[in-house]
């Protein structure tokens, strides 16, 4: 785009904006601050701490904005004009409030008269309220954790709808788990945040928590990795959980909320073998009730057992034996709560997560009782194995999702950054939800940083599920990123950031070298063609461009620039993560290149531009820990998580190597999933686009997810594509890579008249082509098609049930 270009695309974002500011006739405004004056707030005299504490932060968020801190008042009734905060059984509210009696985490925001009212059901419903607050005035949750610092203004005012708000959460518990925490989180509260302790301490849980309030979650699976002490092994930690109203739960690998790795010692405690050794392991979960029964934290108790860390149960001969023995272990884990908390156990919340082996348990007939919560994993790359049956779904523990956006492990890791495709998690989580994942869901968000996008998204559909719609992914982004830095910014960067995602989604940047892990390969040459090579390293271009438009001339000139106090914001949540993926995908492209010609010149030219890219990933990490915000994130951000042969330069790989590649198939056409001619929509059931999903973006399914065979009439959508020489071709079907709960996931395809071919398309465990399938984000299906004649096809696909999810269609020449 050239500068007048610009002028005009930003004129039309003025415009944009100041006509979208305009249409506000079903909204009202509650004056917060101006320039005289700012509003005061109201409180009861026996407001709980946290509410008190969430008020304060209230009251400094006006005043970073306006420079007007309002007064925090003690009152017993409303009287004065202001703002009246408390719970629905405070004195404040009386009658008004009843909607909110003995509701979980409920609360209302309205203007009645004068004021402003906000009330409760509980103190999290209350200080969810307050944050629902300072969120609408434009203060981010990432305030802190990302430096998203105020934005000057001289006044303010909370605008609402007519009628007010009333929000409670879809999901009953809603967090984190800090997980592999080795290069980012623990050495920077070792380090730099926390040095007095060196470890994840109180100081930075504090920090967390107060993040999740913000971010209305409730729950916490603390951080458990070798390098970190156990959560209740270091003093003030489940202080800070109760001082936050923070609900403390523990990861598959760590029953009865004990941190295996750090606590059990086989010096001291011998085996961690429940057939050798129960008066031990007994010993050792009751130590921990008793230590949590005096302390009174709200917890939700894992239950089952694993290895210590994360491993297969040790001592059983076989999947007979394990079953017996988790059973039985689940009931002494009962019998143990209910002795010590002296209560019936349908009111002690429990959970149990069928992580990697343990789901064989269950599916083998593993009986667990009916009032434990079922956590469903996926399979460590965003797409859940399994979820409620009907008869599961009449469970009175009901149902939950432990879900990834960060992860270690086989086929290959990625903890370094946050690519997961926005869209994928809306689909997962909305179908999990739809069958019936409502009680908890905890997302593994790796250091936190840089998952914040991520992160946010996945909280905010737990609390309102219906907050986004299948076409509402990519105006969630948008609205995302206006919030963070400006409704310009908004506008221009989300096309950015989709696209960011989308080219992720065909590899993450920690896959491109091709290499796995566990075990460990080294890189080798992708498989992409040269022209895909050239097509994505000029993809990869554009977004490093687009991302330094806001610092370049022509913003000065426009005057779009990001706000000076949101620098180091961008830097953390735009620059850092698109422009390391844009390197990491240059330094093996251009490998790629160098590597395929045998050109001397060319060669040498590639060889230095990926030398070139790996030195710009160490500038921006450097940048990244010494320089950002004044050093407050150092030893946050490694470029190396796990040290794995990816993250080296490709000095360490053969650069004079020649390869010859024998491209035998060529891409004569793209089809998206929904560029269908004609599509059979089975009776209440329908195709749809989901936006942002998928590498053609627009990938489709059937609506709505609930779980549903189609026996007689098939849905089915059909394509056309056309021929100019007759000859050898090959239908490539892409699909996402979902699970089915009976494996059973089928579709039909039919080439002109022809017969209809079947296909299955679920993978079991974790063999070779769910590998390939994770690290691609596709099933793929391919129809070869002999001497087709020239002119228009047409394929027909039909799925057997919901679940099936198509993303395109890809017509092969065969060389
Ligand atoms: O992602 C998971 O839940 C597991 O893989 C973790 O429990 C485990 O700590 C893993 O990161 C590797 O050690």
């Amino acid at each position: 785009m050239n500068k007048n270009l610009y002028a005009g695309f930003f004129l039309s974002l003025i415009f944009l904006s100041v006509s979208s500011y305009s249409q506000n006739k079903n909204s009202v405004d509650f004056l917060i601050a101006d320039a005289n004056q700012s509003a005061s707030i109201f409180i009861d005299k026996n407001t709980d701490p946290l509410i008190l504490w969430a008020v304060n932060e209230l009251a400094d968020d006006v005043k970073e904005i306006t420079g007007k801190r309002p007064e925090i008042i003690p009152v017993q009734t409303i009287s004065k004009k202001g703002i009246y905060i408390g719970q629905s059984s405070s004195g404040l509210f009386k009658s008004k409030s009843k909607d909110l009696s003995d509701q979980w985490e409920k609360f209302w925001i309205k203007k009645e008269k004068e004021n402003l009212l906000v009330a409760g059901s509980d103190v999290r419903g209350t200080v969810y309220a307050i944050f629902e607050i300072t969120e609408r005035l434009g203060v981010s949750p990432w305030k802190w954790w990302a430096d998203v610092n105020p934005i000057k203004k001289e006044k303010l005012a909370l605008q609402l709808p007519q009628k007010g708000i009333i929000s409670s959460p879809s999901v009953q518990y809603r967090g984190i788990f800090l997980n592999d925490e080795d290069w980012g989180l623990e050495p920077w509260a070792e380090k730099t945040f926390e040095p007095e302790v060196g470890n994840i301490g109180p100081k930075t849980y504090e920090k967390i928590f107060q993040l999740l309030l913000r971010l209305k979650a409730n729950t916490i699976w603390p951080a458990m990795h070798p390098s970190t002490k156990g959560f209740f092994t270091l003093a003030g930690n489940k202080e800070m959980a109760q001082k936050y109203h923070m609900v403390i739960g523990s990861s598959h690998a760590e029953p009865m909320l004990r941190n295996n790795v750090d606590e059990w010692k086989p010096k001291i405690h011998g085996d961690y073998n429940y057939f050798t050794n129960k008066t031990q392991v007994d010993k050792y979960w009751q130590d921990r009730l008793d230590e949590l029964k005096s302390a009174n934290n709200e917890t939700i108790m894992t239950l089952g057992m694993r290895g210590v860390h994360d491993s297969k149960m040790e001592g059983a001969k076989d999947l007979k034996e394990s079953i017996d023995m988790v059973e039985k272990i689940i009931l002494n884990q009962r019998e143990m709560l209910s002795n010590t908390f002296k209560k019936p156990l349908k009111e002690i919340p429990q959970a149990f997560v069928p992580y990697k082996e343990v789901l064989e348990l269950y599916d083998n007939g593993l009986k667990v009782p009916d009032d434990i919560t079922l956590v469903w994993p996926d399979d460590n790359y965003g797409y859940i194995r399994r979820l409620s049956n009907e008869d599961e779904q009449k469970r009175a523990g009901g149902s939950g999702v432990y879900y990834h956006i960060s992860y270690w492990g086989r086929p290959h890791d990625y903890l370094w950054l946050s690519t997961t495709q926005p869209g994928l998690i809306w689909y997962e989580m909305t179908k999990a939800y739809e069958n019936g994942a409502k009680k908890m869901w905890i997302v593994n968000v790796g250091d936190i940083k840089p998952a914040e996008y991520d992160t946010e998204l996945f909280l905010d559909l737990a609390w309102d599920i219906n907050s986004i719609k299948h076409d509402g992914v990519n105006q969630y982004l948008r609205d995302w990123l206006k919030r963070e830095f400006s409704h310009q910014i908004g506008e221009y960067l989300s096309p950015v950031f989709e696209e960011y995602y989308r080219l992720a989604f065909l590899r993450k940047p920690e896959y491109m070298g091709w290499s796995q892990t566990e075990p460990t390969t080294q890189i080798k040459l992708s498989d992409f063609t040269e022209e895909e090579c050239l097509e994505r390293i000029k993809a990869y271009n554009n977004l490093i461009n687009e991302t330094d438009i806001w610092q370049t001339a022509v913003s000065v000139d426009t005057g779009l620039l990001v706000p000076t106090v949101r620098d180091d914001a961008y830097f953390q949540l735009i620059t850092y993560p698109i422009k390391a993926a844009a390197y990491m995908n240059h330094k093996f492209l251009y490998w790629n290149l160098a590597c395929r010609t045998s050109d001397v010149n060319e060669k040498k030219k590639y060889e230095s531009l990926s030398n070139e890219a790996y030195n710009k990933i160490k500038e921006l990490t450097d940048y990244y820990n010494e320089k950002l915000s004044n050093g407050k994130w150092n030893h946050m951000m490694s470029m190396r998580p796990r040290n794995l042969p990816v993250f080296d330069s490709i000095k360490k790989a053969d650069f004079s190597k020649e390869v010859s590649v024998k491209e035998n198939s060529k891409a004569i056409q793209f089809i998206k999933a929904n560029q269908f001619i004609s599509k059979k929509d089975p009776k209440e059931y329908k195709w749809k686009t989901i936006n942002g999903l998928g590498y053609s973006n627009n990938a489709i399914t059937l609506f709505p997810l609930k779980q549903k065979y189609f026996k007689t009439e098939k849905p089915s959508v059909s394509y056309e594509f056309e021929i100019e020489n007759a000859g050898n071709y090959e239908i490539e079907i892409h699909l996402l890579p979902t699970h089915a709960n009976n494996f059973d996931h089928q579709i039909e395809v039919q080439l002109d008249g022809n017969k209809a071919q079947l296909f299955s398309i679920n993978t079991k465990d974790r063999d070779k082509t769910w590998k390939e399938n994770v690290l691609r984000n596709s099933a793929i299906v391919k129809l070869p098609v002999s001497n087709a004649n020239t002119g228009k096809h047409t394929i027909t696909i039909n799925v057997n049930q919901t679940g099936i999810v198509l993303d395109y269609i890809k017509i092969n020449t065969k060389i």
